[in-house]
């Protein structure tokens, strides 16, 4: 249970796109989907703009229903090829905060920060920094939630929305979920509703109050698999290490571009320790270490070092880290990002050794 996963969400992705690009379409209702033809056409809403959805508009309603109840809205043809651009932008930044990410669909995924963050808070620190790269490079607002299970983050993450965060920890979970419609639950849909209904149970809390026997009874599997989520049993994994994988990365933006040293040097440090707690409980060994660096202004660079042979040692990333820093340490420019890429893996690798303690580097 005290395990930290983010779920992260796009907000009215297709439509979202759409207004950063037209800002004439900024707080107009936006509806992305089939022509509605005057009310005569057919096909449906795939999605729309939040004012949309203030008049009832929501995604899979037929377009001509949309056009009934909202005429003076702006219909706009889906170009899939520029939200297929913006998705891979996302989900690049979001797999860079950690290994263990999935992505699902075009605009969500799941992160696990558990071994990479100690507490809620510091996990709460990275939402609201991944918001904020997002917005600064694909200029696209994103709602996350942050809960001990993946089906309980993927709730938090539609409570605040748009350009959420949303918190459920252990101790508190169940409060937060207690007044909210069953509907919010992954697997109760608007007809499964209805039975729940039929039944007396309408709020997350009515479903808190039941046995799992009592579940069962009245829903089978399905009431078995509810009853967990709510009450945080859900062990599904975000991603397991596997043995294709061809790298560990991670890469963190300053809050402020910076050209001091010292925070430089902690943010790797710490970038580092977060990667070599993924490389440990895999027993990864690596042979080539990467350096990503970007300045103010964007001009980004990458440098990398193979060494002769596969090593699992924290300190030594650092001093080859530092060494490929150093082309760039005479005329420093501010510095806005940096990241570390473990490359050339092997799992369970030998480890060769010289002393008791250290592990051995032989250049
Ligand atoms: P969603 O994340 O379900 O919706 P959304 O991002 O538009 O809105 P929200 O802020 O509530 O997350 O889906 C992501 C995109 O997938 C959405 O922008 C359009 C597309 N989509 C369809 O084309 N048809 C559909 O029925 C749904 C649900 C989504
Ligand atoms: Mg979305």
């Amino acid at each position: 249970m005290n395990r930290l996963i983010l779920h992260c969400d796009l907000d009215c992705f297709f439509a979202a796109v759409e207004i950063r690009d037209n800002p004439q379409y900024q707080k107009k209702p936006v509806i992305i989907g089939a022509d509605p033809k005057n009310g005569k056409g057919r096909g449906v809403v795939s999605t729309c703009s939040y004012e949309a959805r203030e008049f009832g508009l929501h995604s899979g309603m037929p377009i001509s229903q949309a056009y009934l109840r909202c005429p003076h809205g702006i219909y706009l043809r889906p170009n899939i090829e520029k939200y297929h651009k913006a998705s891979k932008e996302v989900m690049e930044i979001l797999n860079s905060y950690s290994n263990d990410f999935q992505q699902i669909g075009s605009d969500e995924a799941y992160l696990e920060l558990t071994e990479i963050c100690s507490d809620y808070k510091e996990a709460k620190e990275i939402a609201f920094q991944i918001q904020k790269e997002v917005m600064e490079c694909v200029r696209l607002t994103i709602s996350i939630g942050i809960a001990p299970t993946k089906s309980l983050a993927k709730i938090a993450s539609d409570c605040n929305k748009p350009n959420g965060v949303s918190v459920f920890e252990p101790n508190n979970f169940k409060e937060l979920l207690k007044d909210m419609d069953i509907t919010r639950v992954p697997g109760i849909g608007k007809k499964t509703k209805v039975y729940f209904y039929k039944k007396g149970i309408r709020t997350i809390g009515d479903i808190l109050n039941l046995t799992l026997a009592k579940m069962v009874s009245l829903f089978g599997e399905h009431g078995k698999w509810i009853w967990n989520v709510v009450n945080g049993f859900d062990n599904r994994k975000v991603k397991e290490f596997h043995e294709g994988r061809k790298s560990i990365s991670a890469e963190r933006t300053f809050f402020e571009d910076t050209d001091d040293f010292n925070s430089i040097l902690s943010k790797l440090e710490d970038i580092n320790e977060r990667i070599h707690k993924s490389i440990m409980k895999n027993h990864i060994t690596y042979k080539t270490v990467s350096l990503k660096i970007r300045f103010e202004g964007y001009q980004t660079y990458t440098r990398a070092k193979t060494l002769p042979f596969h090593i699992q040692n924290k300190q030594r990333v650092i001093e080859v880290i530092l060494d490929l820093m150093k082309e760039f340490t005479k005329n420093m420019k501010k510095v806005r990002l940096v990241g570390i890429k473990l490359s050339n893996l092997e799992r369970n690798g030998k480890i060769r050794q010289t002393g008791i303690l250290n592990y051995a580097y032989i250049t």
